[in-house]
């Protein structure tokens, strides 16, 4: 009688679609992430960071941010893991309080913090998440208040102070997203308006060769460092005009990555044994000034490819495959003409699987997902703990660190399981992710209308 019952059941014509089958890496890694995510829970809930052999946690601040669980929601939900999602969400209404008085580091806050929280908003379309996100973003907001209009580096959530007038050009131009977002959500144009004028304000200081530099100072707009590069430092300036575009249908932005993403591919790219390489030259002459890359540069395949660029993207994709191969994870920071890394860490990044997702997404090439097994299985071999992962001290020697950084659970796991997942998980023509792999559905953009006013 039960089975009939079931039976029947199962073959009414009001039963839930099946679910698509995901596949058992990508079951692997949803585990790995529940399991990490436990570790978080009973070890540091509460706080912005587990550390991972210790069973410790930290704050980056002198108050927490709960900058783990707000940046994992969107993963947590990504992954079907909705009852974890729940809590955080409950957390973040009934336990967090932004007026702190603690300086914070403007960048980082924007795509952690207010990127998560609209996140957040976005799938649950809870109104206390969207005042959360707004009451947040207007503490961030007297950053934008320079003479030029790029954010100071820091900015005090309780008194609105700010400080640090030297910013890097990812510092200073990656908020078009977060804050278009914000605009449209709340129907509010102001958020827009600012990030738009700081990425502006860069744009317009671009040398004759259309390059920019590395560093600016929010006061003067006098270039600090005048080596441009996609590089940290740089890396999402480039980014958020494309995706902005993207998402907004700002003709403004087009323009901006048009002449851009030109000079870029004239000036930077320098082959060497075969691979390659996007370097460093000065922003004024052209000239090379330096050959030392960072891991962050292999997100640039995933920009490449969103932009239409498959040939070079997977010529990028080539080159920091044979890096991650070289060592079995990849170095911070690494040397092409000395052929050694500069600075050894792996920090559990995850822009390399970020870009195999994005090639293996436009192109089906199995190639791109059997690179991101092997990436799978070295974290697992060289960054699993007891509890959960942790950085790597130096790739020659896989020391681990007693670290696991956020975007460990915002991107790195999210990007594993979308790249395994059977169906790819999301159509890029109908969603664009942040440079924190905060994942949002263009159709509510459509008339998005913060650029208009
Ligand atoms: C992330 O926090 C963001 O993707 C940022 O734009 C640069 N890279 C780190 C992770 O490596």
């Amino acid at each position: 009688m039960a089975f009939i019952a079931l039976f029947l059941s199962c073959s009414s014509s009001d039963a839930p679609p099946p679910s698509p089958p995901i596949g058992p890496l990508a079951e692997q890694v949803k585990a790995e992430t529940k399991r990490s995510w436990e570790a978080y829970k009973q070890y540091a809930w509460g706080s912005d960071v587990l550390l991972p052999i210790s069973k410790g946690a930290e704050n980056w601040y002198e108050e927490p941010l709960y900058i783990s669980p707000i940046d994992a929601y969107s993963t947590l939900k990504v992954m079907g893991l909705d009852e974890e999602a729940a809590e955080v969400e409950t957390y973040i209404i009934d336990s967090v309080r932004f007026d702190k008085d603690i300086f914070v580091k403007v960048f980082e806050v924007n795509i952690r913090v207010l990127g998560g929280l609209l996140a957040m908003y976005q799938y649950s379309e809870n109104e206390q998440v969207l005042q959360k996100a707004i009451d947040f973003a207007d503490r961030i907001l007297p950053a934008f208040d320079s003479p030029t209009g790029v954010p100071y580096y820091w900015v005090n959530l309780k008194t609105g102070a700010v400080k640090g007038e030297k910013v890097n050009v990812a510092e200073a131009g990656t908020y078009l997203l977060e804050m278009g977002i914000l605009s449209h959500f709340s129907k509010n144009p102001v958020y827009y308006q600012k990030a738009k004028r700081s990425t502006q304000a860069i744009f317009d200081r671009r040398s004759p060769l259309d390059l920019i530099g590395q560093d600016i100072n929010v006061e003067t707009g006098e270039w600090l460092n005048t080596s441009s590069h996609i590089c940290a430092g740089i890396d999402s300036y480039y980014e958020y005009l494309y995706k902005g575009w993207v998402l907004f249908q700002d003709p403004d932005l087009k323009a901006m990555w048009d002449t851009s993403i030109v000079a870029v591919n004239k000036y930077l790219p320098e082959t060497k044994d075969s691979l390659l390489w996007y370097g460093r030259v000065d922003m004024n002459t052209g000239e090379r000034v330096s050959s030392v890359v960072t891991l962050y540069d292999a997100f640039f395949p995933a920009l490449l490819a969103l932009s239409g660029d498959l040939d070079r993207a997977d010529a990028v994709q080539t080159t920091w495959n044979w890096l991650w191969n070289r060592y079995g994870l990849e170095p911070m920071a690494y040397d092409y003409a000395a052929g050694k890394p500069t600075y050894p860490v792996y920090d559990l990044n995850p822009e390399i699987i970020e870009s195999a997702y994005y090639l293996y997404h436009f192109t089906k090439d199995p190639k791109y997902r059997a690179m991101g097994e092997k990436y799978f299985s070295d974290i697992l071999k060289y960054c699993r703990t007891e509890i959960a992962f942790s950085a790597v001290e130096n790739v020659e020697t896989m020391e681990q660190r007693d670290y696991m950084a956020t975007f460990f659970f915002a991107e790195t796991m999210k990007y594993f399981y979308l790249l395994f997942r059977e169906d790819g998980g999301f159509n890029f023509d109908d969603y664009v992710f942040t440079t924190e792999a905060h994942p949002f559905r263009r159709a509510l953009f459509s008339n998005f209308a913060a650029s208009k006013k």
